[in-house]
Protein backbone atom coordinates (compact mmCIF):
# COMPACT_ATOMS: atom_id res chain seq x y z
CA UNK A 1 0.00 0.00 0.00
CA UNK A 2 1.29 3.87 -0.52
CA UNK A 3 2.16 6.13 1.80
CA UNK A 4 -0.52 8.51 0.87
CA UNK A 5 -3.00 5.70 1.12
CA UNK A 6 -2.03 4.64 4.61
CA UNK A 7 -1.28 7.70 6.30
CA UNK A 8 -2.86 11.52 5.98
CA UNK A 9 -1.32 13.40 3.32
CA UNK A 10 1.02 16.68 4.72
CA UNK A 11 3.29 12.99 6.81
CA UNK A 12 3.32 11.26 3.47
CA UNK A 13 4.80 13.86 1.94
CA UNK A 14 7.35 14.60 4.51
CA UNK A 15 7.94 10.70 4.82
CA UNK A 16 9.02 11.05 0.80
CA UNK A 17 11.16 13.90 0.79
CA UNK A 18 13.36 12.07 3.95
CA UNK A 19 13.48 9.07 1.78
CA UNK A 20 14.31 10.96 -1.39
CA UNK A 21 17.20 13.03 0.64
CA UNK A 22 18.25 9.33 2.05
CA UNK A 23 18.77 8.40 -1.48
CA UNK A 24 20.74 11.02 -2.97
CA UNK A 25 18.51 13.55 -4.19
CA UNK A 26 18.49 16.98 -2.53
CA UNK A 27 16.32 17.72 0.80
CA UNK A 28 15.03 21.11 0.93
CA UNK A 29 17.46 21.84 3.49
CA UNK A 30 20.05 21.34 0.87
CA UNK A 31 18.38 23.14 -1.57
CA UNK A 32 17.66 26.46 0.42
CA UNK A 33 21.36 26.64 1.48
CA UNK A 34 23.04 26.49 -1.68
CA UNK A 35 22.25 28.94 -3.58
CA UNK A 36 21.30 28.55 -7.18
CA UNK A 37 18.11 27.77 -9.00
CA UNK A 38 15.55 25.40 -6.82
CA UNK A 39 13.69 22.95 -9.08
CA UNK A 40 10.46 20.62 -7.96
CA UNK A 41 10.24 17.22 -9.77
CA UNK A 42 6.96 15.74 -8.90
CA UNK A 43 7.75 11.73 -9.60
CA UNK A 44 5.53 9.29 -9.42
CA UNK A 45 7.54 7.02 -6.61
CA UNK A 46 4.45 5.13 -5.41
CA UNK A 47 1.36 3.76 -7.28
CA UNK A 48 0.40 2.43 -10.59
CA UNK A 49 3.25 4.27 -12.60
CA UNK A 50 6.43 3.89 -9.99
CA UNK A 51 8.35 1.76 -12.03
CA UNK A 52 9.02 5.18 -13.80
CA UNK A 53 9.04 7.55 -11.16
CA UNK A 54 12.36 5.10 -9.88
CA UNK A 55 13.61 5.38 -13.48
CA UNK A 56 13.27 9.39 -13.56
CA UNK A 57 14.96 10.00 -10.07
CA UNK A 58 18.13 7.89 -11.07
CA UNK A 59 18.46 10.02 -14.34
CA UNK A 60 17.82 13.17 -12.81
CA UNK A 61 20.23 12.17 -10.10
CA UNK A 62 22.57 11.62 -12.64
CA UNK A 63 22.07 14.62 -14.32
CA UNK A 64 21.83 16.96 -11.57
CA UNK A 65 26.06 15.74 -10.62
CA UNK A 66 27.44 16.31 -14.38
CA UNK A 67 25.77 19.33 -14.18
CA UNK A 68 27.05 20.45 -10.23
CA UNK A 69 30.66 18.92 -11.11
CA UNK A 70 30.87 21.26 -14.47
CA UNK A 71 30.92 24.03 -12.46
CA UNK A 72 29.32 27.84 -12.87
CA UNK A 73 25.74 26.65 -11.61
CA UNK A 74 24.50 25.09 -8.54
CA UNK A 75 20.98 23.52 -8.82
CA UNK A 76 18.90 21.83 -6.90
CA UNK A 77 15.97 19.23 -7.31
CA UNK A 78 13.33 18.95 -4.79
CA UNK A 79 11.61 15.62 -5.45
CA UNK A 80 8.71 14.88 -4.24
CA UNK A 81 5.95 11.70 -4.54
CA UNK A 82 2.94 12.62 -6.68
CA UNK A 83 1.82 8.92 -5.82
CA UNK A 84 0.29 8.47 -9.30
CA UNK A 85 -2.79 10.43 -8.42
CA UNK A 86 -4.16 14.02 -9.78
CA UNK A 87 -5.13 14.39 -6.21
CA UNK A 88 -1.55 13.68 -4.74
CA UNK A 89 -0.15 15.48 -8.06
CA UNK A 90 -2.03 18.63 -7.28
CA UNK A 91 -0.76 18.96 -3.35
CA UNK A 92 2.53 18.74 -5.00
CA UNK A 93 2.34 21.22 -7.28
CA UNK A 94 0.62 23.78 -4.75
CA UNK A 95 3.71 23.11 -2.29
CA UNK A 96 6.55 23.40 -5.06
CA UNK A 97 4.85 26.61 -6.08
CA UNK A 98 3.80 28.19 -2.78
CA UNK A 99 5.97 26.87 0.11
CA UNK A 100 9.01 26.24 -2.00
CA UNK A 101 9.25 28.65 -4.20
CA UNK A 102 10.26 26.63 -6.91
CA UNK A 103 12.21 27.98 -10.68
CA UNK A 104 10.36 25.24 -12.71
CA UNK A 105 8.94 21.77 -11.94
CA UNK A 106 9.48 18.45 -13.67
CA UNK A 107 6.95 15.94 -14.13
CA UNK A 108 4.38 14.79 -12.70
CA UNK A 109 5.19 11.31 -14.41
CA UNK A 110 1.52 10.48 -15.75
CA UNK A 111 -0.45 12.78 -18.36
CA UNK A 112 -3.38 12.06 -16.24
CA UNK A 113 -1.87 13.56 -13.36
CA UNK A 114 -0.41 16.47 -15.50
CA UNK A 115 -3.99 17.13 -17.06
CA UNK A 116 -5.21 17.83 -13.52
CA UNK A 117 -1.64 19.74 -11.88
CA UNK A 118 -0.02 22.09 -14.89
CA UNK A 119 -2.95 24.47 -14.82
CA UNK A 120 -1.95 25.40 -11.00
CA UNK A 121 1.81 26.02 -12.79
CA UNK A 122 0.00 27.47 -15.58
CA UNK A 123 -1.74 29.84 -13.32
CA UNK A 124 1.35 30.89 -11.95
CA UNK A 125 3.23 31.19 -14.01
CA UNK A 126 5.72 29.03 -13.45
CA UNK A 127 7.48 26.56 -16.31
CA UNK A 128 6.58 23.40 -16.18
CA UNK A 129 8.77 20.38 -18.22
CA UNK A 130 6.86 17.35 -18.24
CA UNK A 131 9.70 14.15 -19.16
CA UNK A 132 7.23 11.51 -19.79
CA UNK A 133 3.73 12.54 -20.38
CA UNK A 134 2.65 10.79 -23.77
CA UNK A 135 -0.92 11.94 -24.77
CA UNK A 136 -0.99 13.86 -27.63
CA UNK A 137 -3.43 16.78 -26.22
CA UNK A 138 -4.75 18.58 -23.03
CA UNK A 139 -0.67 18.87 -21.71
CA UNK A 140 1.18 21.40 -23.73
CA UNK A 141 -2.02 23.28 -25.17
CA UNK A 142 -3.18 24.00 -21.37
CA UNK A 143 -0.77 26.78 -21.86
CA UNK A 144 2.62 28.90 -22.77
CA UNK A 145 4.40 27.86 -19.39
CA UNK A 146 3.58 23.85 -20.25
CA UNK A 147 6.95 22.49 -21.79
CA UNK A 148 7.86 18.47 -22.07
CA UNK A 149 10.84 16.88 -23.64
CA UNK A 150 8.94 13.27 -23.88
CA UNK A 151 7.17 12.20 -28.22
CA UNK A 152 3.60 12.04 -27.72
CA UNK A 153 1.96 9.08 -29.05
CA UNK A 154 0.75 10.61 -31.94
CA UNK A 155 4.61 11.25 -32.69
CA UNK A 156 6.01 8.19 -32.16
CA UNK A 157 2.89 5.32 -32.77
CA UNK A 158 2.04 5.82 -36.32
CA UNK A 159 6.03 5.00 -37.54
CA UNK A 160 6.41 2.08 -34.70
CA UNK A 161 3.22 0.49 -36.31
CA UNK A 162 4.59 0.78 -39.87
CA UNK A 163 8.08 -0.45 -39.32
CA UNK A 164 5.45 -3.17 -37.49
CA UNK A 165 3.45 -3.80 -40.23
CA UNK A 166 6.32 -4.09 -42.64
CA UNK A 167 7.96 -7.04 -40.47
CA UNK A 168 4.96 -8.63 -39.89
CA UNK A 169 2.39 -8.02 -42.30
CA UNK A 170 -0.63 -7.89 -40.40
CA UNK A 171 -4.02 -7.24 -41.62
CA UNK A 172 -6.74 -7.22 -38.41
CA UNK A 173 -6.20 -6.16 -35.22
CA UNK A 174 -7.27 -6.99 -31.67
CA UNK A 175 -7.29 -3.50 -29.32
CA UNK A 176 -7.48 -3.91 -25.49
CA UNK A 177 -7.15 -0.37 -23.58
CA UNK A 178 -7.11 1.18 -20.48
CA UNK A 179 -10.05 3.64 -19.95
CA UNK A 180 -9.61 5.47 -16.65
CA UNK A 181 -6.57 6.85 -17.64
CA UNK A 182 -5.82 9.96 -19.97
CA UNK A 183 -2.63 8.54 -21.30
CA UNK A 184 -4.46 4.67 -22.37
CA UNK A 185 -7.01 6.29 -23.96
CA UNK A 186 -5.25 9.11 -25.92
CA UNK A 187 -2.66 6.39 -27.03
CA UNK A 188 -5.70 4.38 -27.98
CA UNK A 189 -6.90 7.46 -30.30
CA UNK A 190 -3.48 7.30 -31.42
CA UNK A 191 -3.35 3.39 -32.32
CA UNK A 192 -6.73 3.61 -33.85
CA UNK A 193 -5.63 6.11 -36.54
CA UNK A 194 -3.21 4.33 -37.01
CA UNK A 195 -4.51 1.26 -38.15
CA UNK A 196 -6.93 2.86 -40.17
CA UNK A 197 -5.10 4.73 -41.69
CA UNK A 198 -2.67 1.67 -42.75
CA UNK A 199 -5.60 -0.09 -44.08
CA UNK A 200 -5.67 -2.72 -41.00
CA UNK A 201 -9.02 -3.91 -39.62
CA UNK A 202 -9.72 -3.79 -36.00
CA UNK A 203 -11.48 -6.97 -35.36
CA UNK A 204 -12.52 -6.18 -31.50
CA UNK A 205 -11.97 -3.70 -29.14
CA UNK A 206 -12.11 -4.48 -25.06
CA UNK A 207 -11.28 -2.19 -22.51
CA UNK A 208 -9.89 -2.31 -18.74
CA UNK A 209 -9.55 0.10 -15.75
CA UNK A 210 -6.19 0.65 -13.59
CA UNK A 211 -7.06 -1.32 -10.97
CA UNK A 212 -8.16 -4.36 -12.45
CA UNK A 213 -6.20 -7.75 -12.50
CA UNK A 214 -7.94 -10.12 -14.61
CA UNK A 215 -8.18 -9.51 -18.05
CA UNK A 216 -9.34 -12.78 -19.17
CA UNK A 217 -12.78 -11.71 -20.17
CA UNK A 218 -11.79 -9.06 -22.86
CA UNK A 219 -8.59 -11.46 -23.98
CA UNK A 220 -11.27 -14.88 -24.87
CA UNK A 221 -13.08 -11.94 -27.03
CA UNK A 222 -10.05 -10.47 -28.47
CA UNK A 223 -8.98 -14.21 -29.63
CA UNK A 224 -11.90 -15.64 -31.00
CA UNK A 225 -12.22 -13.20 -32.69
CA UNK A 226 -8.75 -14.59 -34.40
CA UNK A 227 -6.83 -10.99 -34.88
CA UNK A 228 -3.37 -11.07 -36.78
CA UNK A 229 -2.06 -8.82 -33.64
CA UNK A 230 -3.01 -8.14 -30.54
CA UNK A 231 -2.82 -4.10 -29.81
CA UNK A 232 -2.60 -2.61 -26.30
CA UNK A 233 -2.75 0.62 -24.57
CA UNK A 234 -1.40 0.58 -20.91
CA UNK A 235 0.67 1.27 -17.62
CA UNK A 236 3.79 -1.17 -17.43
CA UNK A 237 1.79 -2.89 -14.49
CA UNK A 238 -1.51 -3.75 -16.63
CA UNK A 239 0.34 -4.32 -19.49
CA UNK A 240 2.46 -7.22 -17.90
CA UNK A 241 -0.63 -8.96 -16.26
CA UNK A 242 -1.90 -8.46 -19.81
CA UNK A 243 0.58 -10.16 -22.00
CA UNK A 244 0.67 -12.66 -19.38
CA UNK A 245 -2.63 -13.82 -19.26
CA UNK A 246 -2.97 -13.30 -23.33
CA UNK A 247 0.27 -16.05 -23.65
CA UNK A 248 -1.76 -17.87 -21.05
CA UNK A 249 -5.16 -18.46 -23.16
CA UNK A 250 -3.13 -19.55 -26.04
CA UNK A 251 -2.41 -16.33 -27.76
CA UNK A 252 1.18 -16.92 -29.68
CA UNK A 253 0.87 -13.94 -32.32
CA UNK A 254 2.53 -10.79 -32.26
CA UNK A 255 1.71 -7.52 -29.48
CA UNK A 256 2.26 -4.11 -30.56
CA UNK A 257 2.01 -1.84 -27.04
CA UNK A 258 2.46 2.02 -26.20
CA UNK A 259 5.00 4.26 -24.42
CA UNK A 260 3.22 2.21 -21.20
CA UNK A 261 5.42 -0.76 -22.06
CA UNK A 262 8.83 0.95 -22.25
CA UNK A 263 9.96 -0.03 -18.96
CA UNK A 264 12.00 -3.47 -17.84
CA UNK A 265 9.73 -3.49 -15.08
CA UNK A 266 7.26 -4.64 -17.93
CA UNK A 267 9.53 -7.45 -19.03
CA UNK A 268 10.65 -8.24 -15.59
CA UNK A 269 6.81 -8.63 -14.78
CA UNK A 270 5.62 -10.41 -17.64
CA UNK A 271 8.45 -12.88 -17.75
CA UNK A 272 9.13 -14.85 -20.66
CA UNK A 273 5.30 -13.72 -22.31
CA UNK A 274 7.20 -10.38 -23.13
CA UNK A 275 9.25 -11.92 -25.82
CA UNK A 276 8.34 -10.25 -29.14
CA UNK A 277 6.45 -7.24 -28.01
CA UNK A 278 7.27 -4.30 -30.26
CA UNK A 279 6.61 -0.43 -29.19
CA UNK A 280 7.71 2.94 -30.25
CA UNK A 281 9.78 4.54 -28.28
CA UNK A 282 11.94 7.80 -27.94
CA UNK A 283 15.48 6.83 -26.55
CA UNK A 284 17.87 4.90 -29.12
CA UNK A 285 19.42 2.93 -26.24
CA UNK A 286 22.51 1.54 -28.82
CA UNK A 287 22.90 5.59 -29.91
CA UNK A 288 26.53 6.15 -30.18
CA UNK A 289 26.55 9.97 -30.02
CA UNK A 290 28.58 11.67 -27.31
CA UNK A 291 25.52 12.70 -24.99
CA UNK A 292 24.24 9.37 -24.90
CA UNK A 293 27.46 7.67 -24.29
CA UNK A 294 27.95 9.68 -21.34
CA UNK A 295 24.36 8.95 -19.89
CA UNK A 296 25.12 5.37 -20.16
CA UNK A 297 28.22 5.84 -18.28
CA UNK A 298 26.87 8.25 -15.58
CA UNK A 299 23.78 5.60 -14.81
CA UNK A 300 26.42 2.46 -14.99
CA UNK A 301 28.30 4.47 -12.39
CA UNK A 302 24.95 4.80 -10.05
CA UNK A 303 24.23 1.21 -10.87
CA UNK A 304 21.14 1.50 -12.56
CA UNK A 305 19.73 -0.22 -15.58
CA UNK A 306 18.93 2.44 -18.00
CA UNK A 307 15.56 3.09 -19.78
CA UNK A 308 13.97 5.39 -21.62
CA UNK A 309 12.30 7.26 -18.49
CA UNK A 310 15.91 7.75 -16.67
CA UNK A 311 17.01 9.20 -20.69
CA UNK A 312 14.23 11.45 -20.67
CA UNK A 313 14.34 12.80 -17.00
CA UNK A 314 18.21 13.26 -17.44
CA UNK A 315 17.99 15.26 -20.32
CA UNK A 316 15.01 17.00 -18.23
CA UNK A 317 17.62 18.27 -16.41
CA UNK A 318 19.94 19.35 -19.16
CA UNK A 319 17.35 21.32 -20.99
CA UNK A 320 16.80 23.59 -17.82
CA UNK A 321 20.41 23.77 -17.26
CA UNK A 322 20.73 24.96 -20.70
CA UNK A 323 17.69 27.30 -20.56
CA UNK A 324 19.11 28.92 -17.86
CA UNK A 325 22.30 28.99 -19.71
CA UNK A 326 19.91 31.18 -22.83
CA UNK A 327 19.04 33.56 -19.91
CA UNK A 328 22.56 34.58 -18.80
CA UNK A 329 22.48 32.44 -15.54
CA UNK A 330 19.86 34.10 -14.69
CA UNK A 331 17.01 31.52 -12.39
CA UNK A 332 13.83 33.20 -12.07
CA UNK A 333 11.36 31.49 -13.53
CA UNK A 334 10.56 34.26 -16.21
CA UNK A 335 13.86 33.43 -16.87
CA UNK A 336 13.68 29.95 -17.53
CA UNK A 337 10.68 30.37 -19.06
CA UNK A 338 12.67 32.44 -21.74
CA UNK A 339 15.70 30.28 -21.64
CA UNK A 340 13.04 27.18 -23.33
CA UNK A 341 12.09 29.22 -26.21
CA UNK A 342 15.81 30.07 -26.96
CA UNK A 343 16.97 26.17 -26.67
CA UNK A 344 17.80 24.51 -29.98
CA UNK A 345 19.22 21.39 -31.60
CA UNK A 346 20.69 20.11 -27.86
CA UNK A 347 22.71 17.59 -28.16
CA UNK A 348 20.78 14.90 -25.49
CA UNK A 349 20.85 10.88 -24.85
CA UNK A 350 17.37 10.96 -27.02
CA UNK A 351 19.25 12.57 -30.02
CA UNK A 352 19.39 16.81 -31.24
CA UNK A 353 16.56 18.14 -29.10
CA UNK A 354 14.95 21.04 -30.02
CA UNK A 355 10.94 22.21 -29.35
CA UNK A 356 8.51 22.60 -31.48
CA UNK A 357 6.25 25.30 -31.68
CA UNK A 358 3.70 24.04 -29.22
CA UNK A 359 6.38 23.17 -26.78
CA UNK A 360 6.55 19.73 -27.68
CA UNK A 361 9.14 17.48 -27.73
CA UNK A 362 11.03 17.32 -31.39
CA UNK A 363 13.75 14.53 -31.88
CA UNK A 364 13.99 11.56 -34.11
CA UNK A 365 12.12 8.38 -31.89
CA UNK A 366 13.26 4.41 -32.30
CA UNK A 367 10.96 1.40 -32.43
CA UNK A 368 12.40 -1.19 -30.07
CA UNK A 369 11.21 -5.04 -29.36
CA UNK A 370 11.73 -7.66 -26.33
CA UNK A 371 13.84 -10.32 -27.49
CA UNK A 372 15.90 -12.79 -25.08
CA UNK A 373 14.23 -10.61 -22.09
CA UNK A 374 15.70 -7.19 -23.42
CA UNK A 375 14.58 -4.93 -24.71
CA UNK A 376 16.46 -4.67 -28.52
CA UNK A 377 16.62 -1.85 -30.85
CA UNK A 378 14.60 -2.56 -34.26
CA UNK A 379 16.57 -1.34 -37.33
C1 LIG B 1 1.84 9.12 -19.81
C2 LIG B 1 2.79 8.04 -20.17
C3 LIG B 1 3.07 6.93 -19.23
C4 LIG B 1 3.05 5.63 -19.92
C5 LIG B 1 4.46 6.96 -18.74
C6 LIG B 1 4.73 7.78 -17.63
O1 LIG B 1 3.34 8.09 -21.24
O2 LIG B 1 1.15 9.05 -18.79
O3 LIG B 1 1.75 10.07 -20.61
Amino acid sequence: MSLARRWPLPLALLLTAIACKDQGAQGPAAAAGGGGAVIGAALSLTGPAASYGAQQRAGIQAALDEVNQGGGMKLSVLIEDDASTKEQGITVFQKFINRDKVSAIIGPTLSNTASAADPLAQQAKVPVLGISNTAATGITDIGNYIWRDSLTEAQVIPGAFRKAQEKLQFKTAGVLYGNDDVFTKAGYDVMQKALADQGVKVVGTQTFAKPDRDYNAQLTALIAAKPDVLVVSALADNAASIVAQARQRGWTGPVLGGNGFNSPAFIKNAGAAADGVMVGTSWNSLSQDPANQKFLAAMKKAGVNPDQFSAQAYTGVIILAEAIRQSGGKTGREDIEAGLGKLKDLETPLGKFSFTPGRDAQHEPSVQQVKDGKFQIVQ
